[in-house]
């Protein structure tokens, strides 16, 4: 085993001892051996005098010098990391380092790296340091200049961030550009790039009447494909200037789309580097999923400019600083260009089937980590996807108008700065006039909140009342947990599912429907006069907190809240909450080996969802989606996948049978006579029309489809002009039948084979066939000669797609998807520990299981820790993991 690295902890924060005001870099590329010369203009940022120490990682230390001398080597030290020169001057003083690199032997796509032969860097959060040797950290902030040398033929296009100063021809057939980016930034924000690529331009007039040059480069053989990327990235630009009236502040943005990239995009300042799967679409290449994540991810890069770049984070542990608040800036963007109610519903999935799974499992966290082993861990649900609802629950307490304004004291107070989640939670109490030192507990206390409702009616009163009790299950950072302050949204509904006006203190024009409550309390009560008979309580509009609730209601009430809520969120939930529980009352009987049965209710509430034209339709497929099995198996003290995936797939056959008139009638009203087009009403349209193909598909487990619903997915498959469709339909078909679906993937495989982004659907699709054989199927693909271990996506595709989403066989009773999972990540763990850890995720779950499950669970776990070197990232994980 190699050394570990230390655990850093927050509370052990010091300012940096010296700061660079100036890098000045000179990068000369070649794959094996680059050289990179920085010169560093430093300057003590206290009184007492220090060493200067600066990271430096994976790279040859060729020469350093000190305003101007160079340096011996008893003057300074390198090792474990750190290049320490003991001796410094008082006043500013010059560095100069030589260093040099091997891009093509780094497997890790952390630094500098070769894509497809192309050059590219990705330095958040510690990859600056395999480049150059600097003191790599967030509250560092300098002024770049950046000249790339490169070879004309094999790398025509050179870039860096900010602005092109200057480029020109070398001698020995090489080039040069050199970039300025006048914005003092932190190292993580750096990027190169370099290669044989073509340039997409457009331009976007700021509302200050500026004019920004707008690049996308991608390779020669996707140039068609970036139109999409183009359209998003001018309505975010819009957007933040009509919604948080934020301009974009250089002359030029640029994008590169690389294929080998460990994550979805990185916002570096003037040039982001994204991985092609969120820029690249043509209708017959990507589905709606993909152009609607191609806009988000655009714009959340984009809004990184402001809430990241222009104001970035004083320590990695504030990382959700930038990313909550991101992420709820993306969010409202697509809630803006689609549909806000549905994108609500997609976001609370990603909640409560993935991050409450996180906070109750061994890497749980606060929003505001604590400590960490490796930061590239903590880049989570929870930072990402729970920080952004603590923004929201901000959001909603202050109200919308308040709430700007808090953003832009933000802005005003910390433009230019590296600061802290407490420097953001000021800035809105500025706004709010209000003391948030409780609320705060969200950024320090990890675990999932639980709510226990109980309502009383008093008819002799007319009064109702409603209590809620709060807790919050231990954690590793805290056993016993304070009370959290909350926006509990709650709206009352009549026998008749009218609503009640419960916010009789509203004034006129708002809505009177909804009552914002606050939770600060362990235990609350509340009450509502003049309430003439037994209300329904909907509950916890919009998800107005991240909680869990326990709230005893009856199903005449669920149903009525189903029909009825005004609130659309609720309404979908509604049906949620009903399908659960009759899904678990069947997932018993299916333990007991008792038969399976569907209520007939619950197919009722189903069909009245299905033929309601009047509500959107992507609505609609949200409503008659059951529960994910995630989420189902939250609700169980013992995680029985099988039984879960048996029953929830017993329902969906007997749905599809049940309603195939209904289903089949909204099938076919749904077609479409234009050719394909992205836009809110065309894609809802789309999605609706394949829940019902899907429901009308679903075969009984073990059970055949019948030839003409066969039929109707092939067909659909092969007349569709555009990819969300055809895929759809395969998908359909993969799953139904293996001798149908073999056939139409060959046919798929051939038609698209050369092209890498389609190609991962093709493996995905495989790796999530729900029909027996999947495991077998997904070892072949391992060697088949479009999959490689070393691009992130095909990881992604087939083995995350096997052992995060098919927990059915994942989780066979034999141990052999474990087994494979081990075997993944000892492979992987050498050549790029961030997307190892990663993988490892399902197994962290283990406590969840039974104790043969668990047993197996923890041996490949131990076997992973046992190998001889593994990362620290992986080292984490596990230890975490099998902490007692
Ligand atoms: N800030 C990057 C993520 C970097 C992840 C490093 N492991 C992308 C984003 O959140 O926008
Ligand atoms: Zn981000």
């Amino acid at each position: 085993m190699i050394a570990q690295k230390k655990e850093t902890f927050l509370k052990d924060y010091q300012p940096p001892a010296y700061l660079v005001d100036r890098v000045d870099l000179r990068i000369e590329l070649d794959a094996q051996s680059t050289l990179v010369q920085s010169r560093l203009l430093c300057r003590p940022n206290q009184q007492t005098k220090k060493p200067l120490v600066l990271n430096g990682k994976r790279l040859e230390v060729v020469q350093v010098a000190l305003n101007g001398s160079v340096l011996t080597r008893n003057r300074f030290t390198f090792t474990d990391g750190l290049l320490t020169i003991a001796h410094v001057p008082a006043e500013p003083f010059e560095v100069a380092v030589t260093t040099r690199i091997n891009p093509a032997e780094n497997t890790a796509l952390e630094g500098l790296y070769l894509s497809s032969g192309n050059y590219c860097t990705q330095c958040e959060p510690e990859g600056f340091r395999t480049i150059t040797c600097f003191p790599d950290r967030p509250d560092v902030m300098s002024v770049f200049t950046t000249t790339v040398i490169g070879d004309k033929t094999s790398c025509p296009v050179l870039l860096a961030n900010g602005n092109l100063m200057a480029s020109g021809d070398l001698d020995d057939g090489r080039h040069y550009a050199t970039w300025h980016d006048p914005f003092p930034k932190p190292s993580y924000l750096f990027a190169l790039v370099a290669g044989d690529l073509v340039r997409i331009s457009d331009t976007f007039t700021t509302r200050s009447g500026r004019t920004v040059a707008l690049h996308i480069y991608v390779e020669a053989r996707n140039r068609d494909k970036c139109g999409h990327a183009m359209r998003s990235l001018k309505k975010a630009m819009r957007w933040d200037e009509e919604h948080f009236g934020r301009e974009y502040d250089l002359d030029l943005y640029m994008i590169v789309a690389v294929d080998d990239f460990n994550m979805g995009a990185m916002e570096n300042k003037g040039l982001n580097v994204f991985n092609s799967k969120y820029v690249l679409a043509l209708p017959e290449t990507a589905t709606d999923a993909d152009y609607e994540g191609i806009e988000a991810v655009i714009a959340h890069e984009y809004f990184h400019n402001w809430t990241g770049n222009r104001i970035t984070c004083r320590d990695w542990f504030q990382l959700s600083l930038k990313e909550g608040l991101t992420v709820f800036r993306d969010q409202e963007f697509t809630a803006d260009m689609s549909s806000r109610p549905v994108k609500r519903i997609e976001d609370v999935n990603i909640i409560r089937s993935l991050q409450f799974r996180e906070d109750s499992g061994p890497m749980a966290h606060p929003v505001r980590p604590p400590s960490f082993v490796e930061i590239n861990n903590f880049y989570t649900l929870t930072v990402y996807n729970k920080g952004a609802e603590v923004i929201r629950m901000l959001f909603t307490l202050l109200g919308a108008e308040t709430f700007r304004q808090g953003m832009d004291i933000y802005f005003d107070r910390h433009d230019g700065q590296a600061v802290t989640c407490d420097d953001f939670v000021a800035a809105m109490e500025t706004a709010w006039g209000k003391d948030l030192s409780q609320f705060k507990r969200w950024y320090s206390q990890a675990g999932t909140p639980e709510l226990t409702v109980t309502g009383h009616y008093s008819a002799a009163d007319q009064q109702f009342i409603l209590e809620i009790e709060q807790s919050c299950p231990p954690t590793r950072e805290s056993v016993v947990k304070e009370p959290f302050f909350m926006p509990i949204a709650i709206g009352l509904l009549d026998e008749n599912g009218n609503a009640l006006p419960v916010n009789t203190d509203a004034g006129t024009g708002t809505d009177t429907d909804t009552k914002m409550l606050i939770l600060s309390e362990q235990r609350q009560q509340y009450f509502f006069p003049n309430i003439t008979s037994k209300p329904t309580v909907s509950f916890l509009r919009n998800f107005s907190a991240p909680v869990k609730v326990h709230h005893a209601q009856s199903e005449e009430e669920l149903h009525r809240l189903m029909t009825h809520d005004t609130d659309p969120f609720n309404r979908w939930e509604a049906g949620q909450t009903l399908s659960l529980r009759h899904i678990l009352e069947q997932i018993a009987n299916f333990q007991h080996q008792q038969p399976i049965s569907i209520r007939h209710r619950l197919v009722r509430g189903l069909r009245d969802f299905l033929l309601d034209t009047d509500l959107d339709p992507a609505f609609t497929a949200m409503a008659v989606t059951l529960p994910t099995e995630n989420w189902i198996g939250q609700q169980m003290t013992i995680i029985d996948p099988v039984a879960i995936f048996s029953v929830r797939q017993q329902f969906r056959a007997q749905i599809g049978l049940q309603l195939r008139d209904e289903l089949l009638q909204r099938y076919h009203d749904l077609t479409g006579d234009i050719p394909y087009q992205y836009n809110a009403v065309e894609a809802a349209r789309r999605t609706l029309r394949n829940t019902c193909l899907a429901y009308l598909l679903a075969p009984e487990i073990g059970g055949r489809l019948t030839p003409e619903l066969l039929q109707l997915g092939t067909e659909q498959y092969q007349r569709s002009d555009n990819m969300t469709d055809s895929i759809a339909a395969l998908g359909c078909v993969v799953n139904a039948d293996a001798a149908a679906g073999a056939a139409l993937l060959a046919d798929f495989y051939t038609k698209w084979q050369h092209d890498p982004l389609v190609v991962d659907k093709w493996l995905a699709l495989q790796a999530g066939c729900s029909l027996p054989g999947t495991l077998e199927h997904v070892k072949n693909l391992t060697g088949h000669a479009s999959f490689s271990i070393k691009n992130p996506n095909k990881v992604r595709a087939l083995i995350a797609t096997f052992c995060a989403t098919n927990h059915n066989q994942f989780h066979a009773a034999d141990g052999h998807g474990y087994c494979f999972l081990g075997d993944q990540v000892i492979r992987l763990d050498p050549l790029n520990p961030q997307i190892a850890a990663r993988m490892l995720t399902p197994l962290t779950q283990w406590r969840r299981y039974d104790p043969t499950r668990q047993q197996m669970m923890c041996e490949q776990l131990e076997r992973i820790r046992r190998q001889p070197l593994v990362s620290d990232d992986v080292q984490e994980v596990v230890d975490r993991s099998l902490q007692k």
